[in-house]
């Protein structure tokens, strides 16, 4: 699929997901290098950092696209001089592209891994929204027979939830669908939370889908740990430097058809915050950590942007 095409369907969440739209983004450049037919380098350089300007421009909360496109073109933010061909830098981004993609690939196998041994036997767990990095932990924890039932909320107003109740139902896993107002009605019965992450701060703070920081407080007054599953490619290089998430505000006609309802302002933000207190652990795919300690993984993409 064309850079284009894969661009348009990150946008309207054809491919969603924070780990998807990175992967997503990082072989759509992996393509076009493939394809590139120039023999001018420095042409080619700029023609790739226009593809990436396209991506990024397609959503701006999950960091994990922007490292993701940090990641395969870090042959071109790299001290090239005047020294390279096109068919060097082609060589050199395929393979950085291809890199990023192989270890994205593993690294969802270690945080299930990792992720099953902190769930208890006969655990019932709630998970909120579609993230594949913590369905893995629960499908990994359910195949070694600790999942009693999983709680997956609706995620409104796109409704992801109902993705994760047709995903686990085709496991067998026991799973009930609730909206997200029932949470707090539902969360004394559970032994865990389940959620993924579309960013973390350098300070911790976890951005995920809008209703995870309710679901987190909830949890905390009644004691119930919340576990943060993410791959290292989420963890924020800008907030290092004072960059603040932008958190998304996506079409009103997400939440109802505005025509009617005149005169009513609508808002949509489709994520929000949670503070690394509420937050008990984070579990990566190089090991489980604290929040507290997200600065360590924080500086490793860099700034650069194309
Ligand atoms: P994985 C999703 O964003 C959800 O907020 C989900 O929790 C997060 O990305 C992480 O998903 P959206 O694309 O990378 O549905 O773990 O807005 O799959």
């Amino acid at each position: 699929m064309t850079v284009e095409a894969i661009a348009e369907g990150i946008s309207s969440m054809s491919i969603r997901g924070a780990a998807r739209i990175a992967e997503a983004a990082a072989g759509a450049l992996v393509q076009e290098a493939k394809n590139y037919k120039g023999d001018n380098a420095l042409e080619f350089e700029e023609h790739m950092r226009k593809c990436a300007r396209k991506l990024l421009q397609t959503r701006p909360t999950a960091v994990s696209l922007k490292n993701g496109i940090r990641a395969t073109l870090k042959p071109i933010f790299g001290p090239m001089g005047g020294e390279w061909t096109v068919e060097d830098l082609r060589k050199a981004i395929i393979e950085a592209g291809e890199a990023f993609l192989e270890n994205a690939k593993r690294a969802l196998e270690s945080i299930a891994e990792y992720g099953s041994k902190r769930i208890k036997q006969g655990s019932v767990v709630m998970t909120h929204c579609n993230s594949n990095a913590a369905l893995s932990v629960i499908e990994k924890a359910f195949e070694k027979g600790k999942i009693e039932r999983v709680f997956a909320t609706e995620s409104r107003p796109w409704r992801q939830g109902h993705l994760t109740v047709r995903r686990l139902a085709l496991k067998k896993i026991p799973v009930t669908l609730i909206v997200d107002s029932a949470v707090r009605h539902f969360i004394n019965e559970m032994d865990a939370v389940v959620v993924g992450a579309d960013t973390i701060a350098s300070n911790g703070a976890v951005i995920n889908k809008v209703g995870t920081s309710q679901i987190a407080l909830c949890a905390n007054e009644a004691r119930v740990p919340v576990l943060v599953a993410a791959e290292t490619f989420k963890f924020s290089p800008g907030t290092l430097e004072g960059e603040l998430v932008e958190i998304e505000e996506r079409d009103l006609g997400e939440v109802v058809d505005p025509k009617e309802f005149p005169g009513v302002d609508i808002a949509n933000p489709v994520f929000d915050a949670t503070p690394p207190d509420y937050v008990d652990v984070i579990i990566t795919e190089r090991g489980i950590i604290s929040p507290h300690a997200a600065y360590q993984f924080a500086a490793e993409f860099g700034t650069d942007l194309p």
